[in-house]
């Protein structure tokens, strides 16, 4: 009898402590995916998209884009869904991977969806913007219309090729828009940050599917993306002395998710430490199209590059 109690014991610690230092994935009451993650006075907002598709479909179901917050990086809260494709009038179909950025205190909100047919597009994926004065909005469509249509770009065919939209603005002001599945795209921004301020560029990292992030550490800029796995994305990364390239790629810094074909990047420096936000599909009943975020440590070598990022179940710790 006390043999059975004592190995019960040593079965509930166990448990205990494998469920207390499991962080990842981080949200587990929403499947969510293509992390976007910014620092804003002192707390992360993360901006997710959002895995609605039921255990045996074959496609995406995404119908908006959820924000959580945290000061600790542990403990998210669920900040609501602020943004989705009836915020723009000229959309319809699904909310893919979106990005926020704030600049002069408002939050520009860069979404992926599908335009509807009409006088300025024949249909596909676009590029919208939505912006608020706060980072959990409320938003509204800031142009009226989308920022890039399909017709924009011809040098895919495919109707999703505008997807994934990435803003990074450089320490001089000038902003940056990337986007891009099949190849990456990328143009400069008025300061208004919802028009264009030059033409648009074409560049195709090596092995370069999708989901862009470009930010700048130290001296150096950064360009990670979705690449192409041996069977599922992965993660590359290139660097360059200057925004516009030409960026040399320095190779994957982490391998595909367990249970999700796709993987999505997204960076933060936070209270002295660097996160690496991924998805994959490890929650219960999560695969492809049910994924969920996770965040791990990301390192970097005294001569900028980045170290392998390890998946771990345990995720970071709390910061103070
Ligand atoms: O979430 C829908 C699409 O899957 C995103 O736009 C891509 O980056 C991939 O994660």
């Amino acid at each position: 009898m006390k043999i059975v109690f004592k190995y019960m014991l040593t079965i509930a610690f166990s448990l205990y402590f494998h469920i207390g230092f499991s962080q990842n994935p981080i949200i587990k009451d929403f499947f969510t995916a293509d992390p976007a993650p910014i620092v804003y006075k002192d707390t992360v907002y993360l901006y997710t998209s959002h895995d609605t598709a039921s255990v045996t479909s074959t496609n995406y179901e995404m119908k908006d884009w959820l924000v959580f917050s945290s000061t600790d990086m542990v403990k998210w809260e669920y900040r609501g869904a602020p943004v989705s494709p009836k915020t723009f009038s000229w959309a319809t179909g699904d909310a893919y991977a979106a990005h926020c950025t704030e600049r002069d205190g408002k939050f520009y909100f860069y979404v992926s969806t599908f335009h509807k047919q009409d006088e300025n597009s024949q249909g596909g994926a676009a590029i919208g913007v939505a912006v608020a004065d706060r980072p959990t909005g409320p938003f509204v469509d800031a142009i009226g219309k989308a920022l890039v249509v399909n017709e924009m770009t011809k040098d895919n065919e495919h109707g999703w090729d505008d997807i994934d939209p990435a803003v990074f603005i450089d320490d001089d002001g000038q902003a940056y828009i990337y986007w891009g599945n099949g190849s990456l795209k990328w143009a400069k921004l008025k300061d208004n940050m919802i028009e264009m301020a030059g033409p648009i560029n074409y560049l195709n990292p090596e092995n370069f599917i999708e989901g862009p992030w470009v930010y700048k550490r130290n001296d150096l800029y950064y360009l990670l993306y979705a690449s192409k796995g041996e069977k599922a994305e992965q993660i590359d990364y290139a660097i360059s002395s200057s925004p516009e390239g030409p960026w040399e790629h320095k190779g994957t810094i982490m391998e595909s998710v367990p249970n999700s074909f796709t993987v999505h990047p997204g960076v933060i420096s936070y209270k002295g430490k660097d996160y690496f936000f991924y998805h994959n599909g490890a929650l219960p009943t999560g695969g492809s199209y049910r994924r969920s975020i996770c965040i791990d440590y990301m390192y970097y070598n005294e001569d900028g590059t980045i170290q392998k990022v390890i998946q771990t179940k345990e995720g970071v710790n709390a910061v103070r």
